[in-house]
């Protein structure tokens, strides 16, 4: 009888441990599923970034290659190293919308946080950042392609330092700064560029552009700094400066 217990015993440890060990690579199998899964997302992911990512100089489509694009956001970012100097440390981003001359039409086409939306409410900007605190988008732009004037040939991207020269700030203090571009309807980033310049005594810069050609928006990768600041950017661009 109690031979009989003991082996009873015995044959539920065999059990148990058996039934352990095969939950055990029951596990292990899903695990390695999963695993696997993840690193091939992580690998298309990153060719996704790759097949987007571009390098000062470059251009590339924006409609063409995205059919029906219609709104699109235009983020910028940036974060600085505001402990130099003391002061508070502020960039500002901004769009100038000019026809085939490079240069804009009306004062009004100087799309910024005191002025933000054009004429015909195709360009907004979407507010005031006086930080570049955190990751991501520190100001924003929207642009609704269909309602851009036809006398509109290109709309430049500039990110400038408020009181720059006031506060002896420039670019040389400011980094990962980039800018990127959006599809407003499913957030989908479709465009980006690192600006991986190390910029000096620049106080102002042409970040990015977007222009017309053969009826699509194309993307251009910029990237020029520029010494004096929002003037110097302004009568750049034809804009009447005070
Ligand atoms: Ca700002
Ligand atoms: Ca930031």
């Amino acid at each position: 009888m109690l031979l009989k217990c003991l082996f009873a015993e015995f044959l539920e440890i065999i059990d148990s441990k058996l039934f352990f060990i095969s939950k055990i690579s029951y596990l292990t199998t899903i695990y390695y599923i999963v695993n696997f899964n993840i690193a091939t997302l992580v690998v298309v992911r990153e060719e996704l970034i790759m097949a987007i990512s571009l390098k000062k100089g470059q251009k590339v489509d924006l409609t063409k290659t995205n059919p029906g694009l219609s709104n699109v956001i235009v983020g910028l970012g940036w974060d600085t190293n505001k402990y130099d100097g003391g002061a508070s440390f502020d960039l500002d981003a901004a769009a100038f919308l000019v026809g085939s001359n490079g240069k804009v039409t009306s004062d009004n086409d100087f799309i910024f946080y005191n002025n933000p939306k054009d004429a015909a409410g195709s360009v907004t900007h979407l507010g005031d950042n006086k930080t570049g605190d955190g990751e991501g988008d520190d100001e924003q732009i929207k642009i609704e392609l269909s309602k851009v004037p036809a006398s509109i040939e290109k709309i430049n991207f500039t990110v400038t330092i408020h009181e720059a020269a006031e506060r002896c700030q420039n670019f040389g203090q400011v980094s990962n700064a980039f800018i990127r571009i959006v599809d407003e309807n499913n957030s989908n980033e479709l465009i980006r560029y690192d600006l991986s310049e190390d910029y000096s005594i620049e106080t102002a810069v042409v970040v990015a552009e977007i222009y017309r050609n053969n009826g699509e928006w194309k993307f251009s990768a910029i990237g020029s700094g520029f010494e004096g600041g929002l003037n110097a950017l302004c009568s750049n661009f034809g804009i009447s400066v005070d």
